[in-house]
């Protein structure tokens, strides 16, 4: 074992055998912190020995979904009952980590549906490619855990993906934070800090090095917030729960599994005989919030058959980007009907957030042609 990793164990042991009450939340929190500054250090190690952190998948599809789970959970039976080979990027073979992608549809949305070799405990510390799989679950846009009777300790997956940097079902701390050269560091907030009071704030940012510069908090952020926001590397992932093999359990069990999985409301399913597999790819769906736009051209109605699928939070300019280039060039305005518009047909500009089953008309400017 390397010293960093030592160190870590260390602190993790410490803050376990410590009772957490008013008079060690102070010093729980800076042990926290020590170990997230220890892993951002473990990370950039490794990237400096060349090691595989930061694949890039070759993405397809209007979305990527991750599925995570032991071995042997039957990832790769699920992947081949749900989706079809994706043609378009083929198996990723990393040396010794191969992801196969299958593509998915979804009421007109494509959806890449990556299986990845089984995580085991320890992943993120390098354990059986660990690293690999998990710099390639940071890139997805939803991560499907999969378990099955014999694996249902979803606790230490959660961690896995949690020490690795990634949040589930999670949106980033509203902190902001600048450095600055001289001057000390100023705490503000617009709310009352009731877990970072007494000046924890100000010792995990010490054990960051931020020692010059303003945090400013938006919300009552915990100290485990603070952490992520210093840390800089965290990614925001929704994240869904899968049972499968689940004809082997009584309804009885299954009501046990549901109870001990919570919060999660897990799917159940069999890849095996196909059951609950509409069920599964709707919960698919839904997660990854696609809003679907129809365009229409002035004057006609809306093609209703062909949706642009857009993920959620996605402007009028993110449409223009899946438009002919040259409505794009000559763009003037558009016009919105629908669930965005304050009034049918209201006139917006290119930071217009669109909402699901929008429609749009592109207005372009004058003597300039469209071809859509
Ligand atoms: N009983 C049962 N076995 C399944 C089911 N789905 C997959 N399996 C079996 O579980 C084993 C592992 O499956 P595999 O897809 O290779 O798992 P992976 O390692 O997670 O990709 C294989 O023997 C599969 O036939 C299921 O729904 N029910
Ligand atoms: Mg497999």
């Amino acid at each position: 074992m390397s010293s960093i990793e030592d160190e870590i164990a260390a602190l993790e042991e410490e803050i376990r055998t410590t009772q957490y009450n008013k008079a060690t939340q102070r010093h729980i929190g800076r042990l926290r912190a020590k170990i997230a500054v220890l892993r951002l250090e473990r990370e950039a190690r490794a990237k400096g020995k060349g090691s595989a952190v930061g694949y890039a998948v070759r993405k397809s599809g209007h979305a990527t979904v991750g599925l995570v789970g032991y071995p042997s959970v039957g990832k790769s039976t699920l992947l081949n009952q749900i989706t079809a080979a994706d043609s378009a990027s083929g198996a990723y073979d990393f040396t010794t980590v191969s992801i196969i992608p299958g593509m998915l549809r979804w009421h007109g949305a494509s959806i890449q549906v990556l299986d990845m070799p089984g995580l085991v405990p320890g992943a993120s510390k390098g354990r059986g490619r660990g690293r690999e799989v998990l710099s390639v679950v940071r890139s997805v846009d939803l991560v499907v855990f999969l378990v099955d009777p014999e694996h249902t300790n979803l606790r230490a997956l959660v961690q896995e993906l949690e020490s690795s940097g990634v949040r589930l079902n999670g949106r980033p701390p509203k902190i902001v934070i600048t450095r600055a050269e001289r001057g000390g560091l100023t705490i503000a907030s617009t709310v009352k800090l009731t877990h970072l009071a007494g000046g924890l704030a100000v010792d995990i940012a010490r054990e960051f090095g931020l020692h010059n510069g303003a945090i400013v908090f938006r919300e009552d952020a915990t100290a485990d917030q603070l952490i992520d926001a210093l840390a800089g590397n965290r990614v925001y992932i929704p994240a869904i729960l899968v049972v499968n093999k689940s004809e082997l359990l009584s309804s009885v069990e299954r009501e046990h599994l549901r109870a001990d999985l919570r919060p999660y409301q897990p799917v159940f399913v069999s890849a095996r005989n196909r059951e609950g597999l509409e069920d599964l790819v709707e919960a698919i769906g839904t997660a990854l919030k696609f809003l679907r736009v129809y365009v229409k051209p002035p004057g006609r109605p809306p093609d209703r058959d062909e949706p642009v699928i857009l993920r959620e939070g996605s402007t009028v300019s993110s449409l223009l980007d899946r438009l002919p280039a040259d409505l794009r060039t000559s763009f003037r305005a558009a016009q919105v009907w629908g669930p965005s518009a304050r009034f049918p047909g209201q006139t917006v500009g290119r930071d217009h957030r669109l909402r699901d089953e929008d429609v749009v008309t592109i207005v372009i400017a004058r003597g300039a042609r469209a071809t859509a």
